[in-house]
């Protein structure tokens, strides 16, 4: 979908990178507004932008449809789990998703970009890559050849899944993690920061180290 107007649920850290993408291709900041709902942000600046209350916007603050800009919505929560509920509040409200990618990132003519994801600035995806609706591929992630990102995983900054690797749905992928070539994690599995991947990794499981193993909820 192409939009000209953007809708950021989520007033944390994660909309601020969001917020700064969207910026950063060269698009007004009237053309974005935050969106939170928390009431004690309410006022607050992020990267310039007033913070707004409820989260998703009633039909009284969004524009009349119609001829006029396209306006999508964007979750901008890193939590996987609260970010897959704001998507449903939103989608059920009538909204549309909307993908934003950094103009300072990298993406493959052939990779797939499923509907609400987002691609920070330096990350790669690489050719026949699919990003699940709703996933976060995050600063300087690498997403190489013929993997799958889950809808409303996350792969965190500086990890990399190599060629043909799977991230399952709602799973973390943590801050410079890797998954070898062709590996596979299953839905809403953890993998530590900085942890190898070299063995299939289960559903709900939590895998840390080097070479990874997996460990038993606390
Ligand atoms: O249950 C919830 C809820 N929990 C948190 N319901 C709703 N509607 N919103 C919720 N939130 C919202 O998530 C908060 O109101 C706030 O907008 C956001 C949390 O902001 P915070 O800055 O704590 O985290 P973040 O999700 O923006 O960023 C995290 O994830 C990123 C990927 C941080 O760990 C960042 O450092 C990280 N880069």
């Amino acid at each position: 979908m192409d939009i000209d107007r953007l809708v950021v649920i989520g007033g944390g850290g994660h909309a601020k990178v969001v917020v700064d993408a969207w910026l950063a291709a060269g698009r007004a900041p009237g053309t974005v507004e935050v969106r939170d709902d928390d009431a004690s942000r309410v006022g607050r600046l992020l990267e310039g932008l007033p913070v707004q209350v409820p989260a998703v916007p009633p039909p009284a603050a969004r524009p009349a449809p119609g001829p006029g800009p396209d306006t999508g919505f964007h979750v901008a929560v890193g939590s996987n789990a609260v970010r897959r509920d704001l998507w449903a509040r939103a989608v059920a409200a009538g909204l549309q998703p909307a993908v934003v990618v950094h103009p300072r990132a990298a993406v493959a003519r052939s990779a797939v970009l499923e509907p609400g994801c987002f691609v920070a600035a330096q990350a790669v995806v690489g050719p026949g890559a699919r990003v699940g609706r709703g996933a976060i591929i995050n600063h300087g992630a690498v997403v190489d050849h013929d993997c799958v990102v889950g809808e409303f995983a996350h792969v965190a900054p500086m990890a990399s899944l190599s060629g043909g690797a799977q991230l399952g749905a709602g799973s973390l992928l943590g801050s410079g993690a890797r998954i070898l070539p062709g590996i596979m994690v299953g839905a809403d599995a953890t993998i530590g920061a900085g942890a190898v991947v070299m063995h299939p990794v289960g559903d709900g499981r939590t895998a840390v180290g080097v070479p990874a193993r997996i460990i038993e909820a606390q």
